[in-house]
């Protein structure tokens, strides 16, 4: 029963941070029809995800035909199902 107790607060203490924090990334290459992009994101502490190339959805009111590869951009992302979902993104000077 603790051990339950425990599970539960870390997932909803996750995806606190993980809803909040802005992660540095490069745009590698982005898919407007299917409303996909591929970054090449930093670690990412709070989910213990080391820095890599990978591909997110990514959510409507993200204007992804603003965003070319090699931009610098910073976004945020909740965990869906498994996946990782970009939920806001801005470019870096
Ligand atoms: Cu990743």
């Amino acid at each position: 029963m603790k051990y339950l107790l425990f599970v539960c607060i870390s997932c909803f203490s996750l995806s606190v941070a993980a809803s909040s924090e802005w992660v540095r990334a490069e745009v590698v290459r982005v898919d407007t029809a299917k409303q996909r992009i591929v970054l090449k994101h930093e670690p990412i502490p709070s989910i213990k995800m080391p820095s890599m190339t990978m591909r997110f959805d990514v959510a409507k009111e993200v204007p992804l035909d603003s965003y070319r590869p090699g931009d610098r951009v910073q976004f945020q992302f909740k965990e869906a199902g498994g996946s990782l979902d970009v939920i806001a993104m801005e470019r870096l000077k």
